[in-house]
């Protein structure tokens, strides 16, 4: 059964998004990915959040740049949580994609994460988290990943000055 859901605007927005599906597909989560726009397919957007409960979708991933309403959007139709990603943006460079998703009004969080590659994979470790509280395996696994972390900082050497 698919666990997460990852949306984004565009097909323009894989670059960034696909960094969540390659965390939650090393972990081992089942997944799916669809390109969803607030603005350009609203029907759609509407349709995915009014199902996504009764699908099983335990999270969603929302990754959208410029004006981003897709989380935002998504979270007002659905109680599933909606874990927010934002995409660096041509003129702005994505802070007005974070300041988008982040500025919700009271009642209807997004948890919103850093803009580009690194909030899109620390979404999927959130949602690896939330789901690791039922599935002691993924808990493991997220501990392993963890341990491996903190073993390759520790590793770490820097250059002798000249
Ligand atoms: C948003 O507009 C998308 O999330 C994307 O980041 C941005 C640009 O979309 P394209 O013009 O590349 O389709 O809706």
């Amino acid at each position: 059964m698919i666990e997460v859901g990852i949306v984004m605007g565009s097909n323009s927005d894989w670059e960034v998004m696909q960094n969540a599906a390659r965390v939650l597909k090393d972990f081992g989560v089942a997944f799916e990915t669809r390109v969803v726009s607030a603005h350009r397919t609203p029907d759609l957007l509407f349709q995915y959040a009014e199902t996504a409960a009764e699908r099983g979708l335990k999270a969603i991933i929302a990754g959208a740049g410029g004006a981003a309403h897709l989380p935002g959007m998504l979270a007002a139709k659905t109680h599933v949580p909606v874990l927010g990603v934002p995409v660096p943006s041509k003129y702005l460079r994505g802070e007005d994609s974070l300041l988008s998703i982040v500025q919700m009004p009271k009642g209807i969080p997004v948890a919103t994460f850093a803009i580009g590659e690194a909030g899109a994979a620390n979404a999927a470790l959130f949602a690896v988290a939330m789901l690791a509280n039922a599935v002691p395996e993924l808990a493991e696994k997220l501990i392993a990943f963890r341990k491996r972390q903190e073993e390759t900082v520790l590793g770490m050497t820097l250059p002798e000055v000249e």
